[in-house]
């Protein structure tokens, strides 16, 4: 059966009631590969009334219960995983090393860190002469971006079944078909009808109709701010609970004192993860002014290693961006950065090979704090150096964006480098290279969102609480 013809709804695949198809291209070919529904709004009251009526009995499906399924439904999906790398470096123009190991990695061990957490969670707590109990949100709505459409469906999935929550997943429209493994693995899995619910279609149709139903009692969306602004008004509108993880900034900060090889290099290899498409991306580097010219020389150096290939070479470690518009974006910023007084120390805008939505990995120097590629997202593989003359100037242009997603300092010991990162104003940051934790929780401040995903913290955002006064 050809799943990708169909939506996945109320425990089986069905026929889209809307006519239109959404192509999918590899970015590396530029290729059709593919197409799926654009699902409309029949469609998401199809989906939304299969999880309304699956809510109360997976609600009432005690912890452990939901934690089997949720392991079946890891192992399913694990055992899909040759195939979701191969989607993933397809649809998004992934490295592999990259699919393999992050994409697809990443989203098994958030699956396992909930089957574990729902055996020691605790939904029920005694507060005084109350019996508290934290109950699923109910229907959730999930609208995920392309950049890591598997680890963004899994975060907001995976919470949201441990919670007691069904879902209706909305995938980005440039890679939808990784969503349709997760679906299928949800079937093998034998997770409950309507417990998992799979809606391709555009943002603005199906998106917004799944924003809009009154049957959905909380939308958790990754994507641009722009979008989650409009979310988050739809929401406020209605009273119903929303959770935003949207674009970012980030600062890596090297403090006085600090050697600057590790970083430089670590700094250079973040900004370009997966293309430079990455929200958490540490896109601006912040050096002491007496180094700047030594970090810019060792930042080219590094990032010229970083050259455009084949997408499934295991050697590849940039791959094409994910459409021709993102790519296009992202040479105009280029272009703006230049225009606005930055110097071109490695890559550039021209295209690095004939064929695919490449672009080069880039450095900018000589940029000023308010200039618009050292405020603005601009996710693709371009890194700003930027020079301060003291800690507390630092500070100041690290918090000065709109943005406060991530960022990372390396000082000359851990304690100078954690009391820096205090005075930042972002969810989470890395210090002196520490690594990702899928238990942490993740997420942003000021227009990089509201909310937290991953482990406890992410649990909470899908439960609401009930107290009982004995
Ligand atoms: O994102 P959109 P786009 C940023 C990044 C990027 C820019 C544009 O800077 O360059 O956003 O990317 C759905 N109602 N990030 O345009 O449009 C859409 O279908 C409901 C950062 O692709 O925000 C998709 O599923 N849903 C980010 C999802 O929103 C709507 C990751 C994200 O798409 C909708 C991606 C609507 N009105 C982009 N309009 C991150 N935080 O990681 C769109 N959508």
């Amino acid at each position: 059966m050809r799943v990708h013809e169909f939506i996945y709804v109320d425990g089986g695949w069905a026929d889209a009631d809307a006519g239109e198809r959404i192509e999918v291209i590899n970015p590396a070919t530029e290729r059709v590969i593919a197409s799926v529904p654009a699902a409309g709004p029949a469609d998401v009251d199809a989906a939304v009334e299969s999880a309304q009526n699956a809510a109360d009995e997976w609600a009432a499906t005690p912890p452990d219960r939901r934690a089997a399924h949720l392991a079946a439904f890891r192992d399913a999906l694990a055992a899909r995983r040759g195939d979701a790398v191969g989607t993933i470096v397809k649809e998004l123009g992934a490295p592999v090393t990259l699919a393999e190991r992050v994409h697809v990695g990443l989203p098994l061990t958030v699956l396992d860190s909930y089957v574990k957490l729902l055996a020691e969670y605790e939904f029920e707590e005694r507060v005084g002469n109350s019996r508290v109990f934290a109950e699923p949100v109910g229907v959730v709505g999930a609208i995920t971006p392309w950049n890591y459409p598997l680890h963004q469906a899994v975060a907001k999935v995976a919470a949201a079944l441990a919670a007691g929550c069904p879902v209706v997943l909305k995938p980005a429209e440039d890679t939808p078909l990784v969503a349709y493994l997760l679906a299928e693995a949800a079937h093998a899995a034998d997770l409950p009808p309507g417990v998992f619910n799979l809606v391709p279609g555009t943002g603005p149709v199906a998106g917004e109709a799944l924003v809009r139903h009154p049957g959905v009692d909380m939308v958790s969306f990754t994507g641009s701010t722009a979008v989650g602004e409009r979310i988050g008004e739809l929401c406020a509108g209605q009273i119903k609970r929303v959770a935003l993880e949207l674009g970012g900034k980030s600062a890596n900060v090297i403090l006085p004192g600090t050697g600057l090889d590790g970083p430089v290099a670590k700094g250079v290899a973040n900004a370009y993860l997966n293309s430079g498409q990455t929200c958490s991306a540490w896109t601006r580097m912040l050096v002491p002014s007496n180094r700047y010219a030594e970090a810019v020389d060792l930042a080219a150096t590094t990032a010229a290693t970083f050259t455009c290939g084949d997408p499934r070479d295991p050697k590849t470690r940039l791959g094409p961006l994910v459409n021709a518009k993102q790519r296009d974006r992202v040479r105009g910023y280029i272009g703006t950065g230049v225009r606005e007084g930055a110097t071109i120390v490695a890559g550039g805008p021209d295209s690095p090979l004939d064929l695919g939505f490449y672009v080069q990995a880039t450095v900018l120097a000589d940029v000023r704090p308010d200039a618009t590629v050292a405020q603005e997202e601009i996710f693709g593989p371009v890194l700003v150096i930027l020079a301060y003359d003291d800690v507390d100037e630092a500070v100041a242009i690290a918090n000065g964006t709109p943005y406060g997603l991530s960022g990372a300092v390396f000082g000359p010991d851990e304690e100078t480098a954690v009391a820096f990162a205090r005075r930042m104003k972002a969810g989470q940051i890395d210090i002196n290279g520490g690594r990702f934790n899928p238990l942490a929780p993740f997420g942003g401040v000021k227009k990089s969102g509201i909310g937290r995903e991953f482990g406890t913290h992410g649990l909470g955002e899908f439960l609401e609480y009930k107290s009982l006064q004995l």
